[in-house]
């Protein structure tokens, strides 16, 4: 096919191709030979695991385990909740990891059950409301030797429970020689509750329009890592996808006319997400990227000629960005409301004679029109019951001027973390190395230089824990459908198990994390996630 590169081999590189403009790469995975092959995740065939939990991703707070291994025989009501309870989230997991924990099917199946016949949990609250930053996602998993026995599970809301049910399908795999499923390791007592309550993955749907199968996909990707919060960077300089009933033309700057959410498809991607653990923030980016508005609503831009950042003279921006936020505010349960404030180059307000005479009427530097357009942008947020989430430089500009139930989303190496949160502030983080690998859509970072920073490598112990936790950032520029999941597979799991686990004794990565990380990426390929491969983090081609 002309122009489309369908696979390319990893080493000869691959050229991308050119839509309408819009760089779009080739995804070329391939086998590569330095990949070992997913045999590995066979745990017979490698040296049984003397300090455990070996295969469990991201690692436990606290694992025991033995030696014994104890077969599990599934049923259709395998898993089930103590006390003849219901919960119309649950019931929905419990058939969704039917299938993840028992993905073959057996030629004996009808054989008489042994060993492990069920998981039992014990939810103490059934409140399935969306999740909340102060949902509590522990859990206790304990996986008994015996014949006919069940397995069993507590955790403090259904939400935890999910987590618990995602350990146990890691724990069980199908033995092929015995035709039947087992626990390798048992008996396990587990007691696990992760790190940081804020641990997220960052779309961008603006550089390129995700669609909504892509991000379900994503959104179940999410789950096997336990990671909880999908960023949603909804709309940028390129396109605005989303629409708004009260200003229907908003919509109009959409790459086309299919390539767009309706409120009701945001609706049921929120939806999909709760059912799963996963809270939803979306992010409306402003002043700065924000020259899509001016499409739909032209008085919101200074110029037609300088068109970003918005109109900060004009009391229509703020009223559309008001109704725009209402609108929002009902769709989003979440309490976070992103509202960008990155980037922002105020050249344009002072060559736009309007708009420097309004600076002038108001006594307002231009840095003090974007300290007062991010602030009342804020405090709109705060007026629809959400707290605002604004990126690095908002904080780099204005410091404790800034409304304090702000939370700063520092993605800048300059940035001052401890400054931050000594100043009061709630912080979310791009977890990476240094500023290049904070971003998975930049090919030149590998999933090691990912795992080897610490969230706290800057801060001191006494401030670490105010740090609310992180995202991996999967920037849309040249990445869409094609090869969203192998762009945000497998370094997200890196900052997956920086986030959910105890920080490591070790300064960088410990010796078994590699292994794990390959069985962790063959286990995603079996659950039709596509992972890249680990070992080669340029397996798919650079944008030309
Ligand atoms: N888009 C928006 C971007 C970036 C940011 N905001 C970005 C900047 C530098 C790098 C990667 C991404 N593409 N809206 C910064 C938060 Cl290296």
């Amino acid at each position: 096919v002309a122009g489309l590169e369908a696979c390319c081999l990893a080493t000869s590189g691959c050229g991308g191709f050119n839509t309408n403009g819009i760089i779009k790469k080739t995804d070329c995975i391939q086998n590569i030979k330095s990949e070992p092959a997913c045999d590995l995740y066979v745990k017979q065939d490698h040296p049984k695991p003397t300090v455990n939990p070996l295969y469990l991703w991201p690692r436990p707070a606290s694992v025991t385990s033995g030696k014994s291994l104890v077969k599990v025989t599934p049923s259709s009501s395998f898993f089930s909740l103590a006390g003849g309870l219901q919960s119309p989230l649950l019931t929905y997991n419990f058939e969704r990891y039917k299938s993840i924990t028992f993905p073959h099917t057996s030629n004996s199946m009808a054989s008489t059950p042994s060993g492990i016949t069920g998981l039992m949990l014990t939810v103490d609250s059934l409140n399935e409301a969306p999740p909340t930053i102060g949902t509590d996602e522990s859990y206790t998993l304990d996986i008994p030797i015996g014949d006919g026995v069940t397995a069993n599970a507590t955790a403090k809301t259904v939400f935890g429970a999910l987590r618990a049910l995602e350990t146990f399908s890691q724990l069980v795999r199908f033995d092929f020689e015995t035709d039947g499923y087992v626990v390798d390791g048992a008996p396990y007592h587990i007691m696990d509750a992760p790190r940081f309550a804020h641990r997220g993955l960052m779309v961008d749907t603006a550089r390129h329009y995700q669609p909504l199968a892509s991000l379900r996909a994503i959104i179940d990707s999410l789950t096997n890592a336990k990671l909880n919060v999908l960023h949603w960077h909804m709309v940028d300089d390129q396109s605005f996808p989303f629409q708004v009933l009260s200003h229907p033309k908003l919509w109009s700057a959409a790459y086309a006319t299919s390539q767009r959410y309706t409120q009701s498809d945001v609706r049921s991607i929120v939806e999909y997400a709760r059912l799963r653990g996963v809270r939803v923030m979306v992010e409306f980016d402003m002043p700065g990227h924000g020259t899509s508005w001016c499409k739909g609503e032209p008085s919101m831009c200074p110029s037609a000629t300088c068109q970003t950042p918005l109109n900060v003279a004009s009391n229509y921006t703020f009223q559309v960005i008001d109704d725009l936020l209402t609108e929002a505010a009902a769709l989003f349960p979440d309490d976070f409301m992103h509202l960008g404030g990155d980037e922002v180059n105020t050249q344009c307000w002072d060559r736009t004679p309007s708009i420097a005479q309004w600076m002038r009427e108001q006594s307002l530097t231009a840095d003090g029109a974007y300290a007062y357009f991010v602030k009342k942008a804020a405090a709109i947020a705060t007026s629809k019951g959400k707290r605002p989430v604004q990126w690095s430089e908002v904080f780099d500009h204005f410091k404790a001027t800034l409304p304090k139930n702000t939370v700063v989303h520092v993605w800048k190496d300059d940035t001052n973390v401890t400054e931050v949160l000594a100043d009061g502030y709630d912080v979310l983080r791009n977890v990476g190395y240094d500023a290049t690998s904070w971003y998975l859509d930049n090919l030149d970072v590998t999933w090691d230089a990912v795992y080897r920073n610490e969230p706290c490598h800057d801060v001191p112990d006494a401030l670490c824990h105010k740090i609310l936790g992180g995202h991996g950032e999967m920037w849309g520029e040249t990445v869409d459908g094609s090869d969203l999941q192998q762009t945000v597979w497998p370094k997200q799991a890196a900052i997956a198990e920086k986030l959910w686990s105890a920080r490591a004794d070790t300064i960088g990565v410990p010796d078994d994390t590699e292994a794990r990380l390959l069985d962790f990426r063959c286990r995603l390929l079996e659950r039709g996630v596509a992972a890249a491969p680990v070992k080669n983090a340029k397996a798919r081609s650079a944008p030309p």
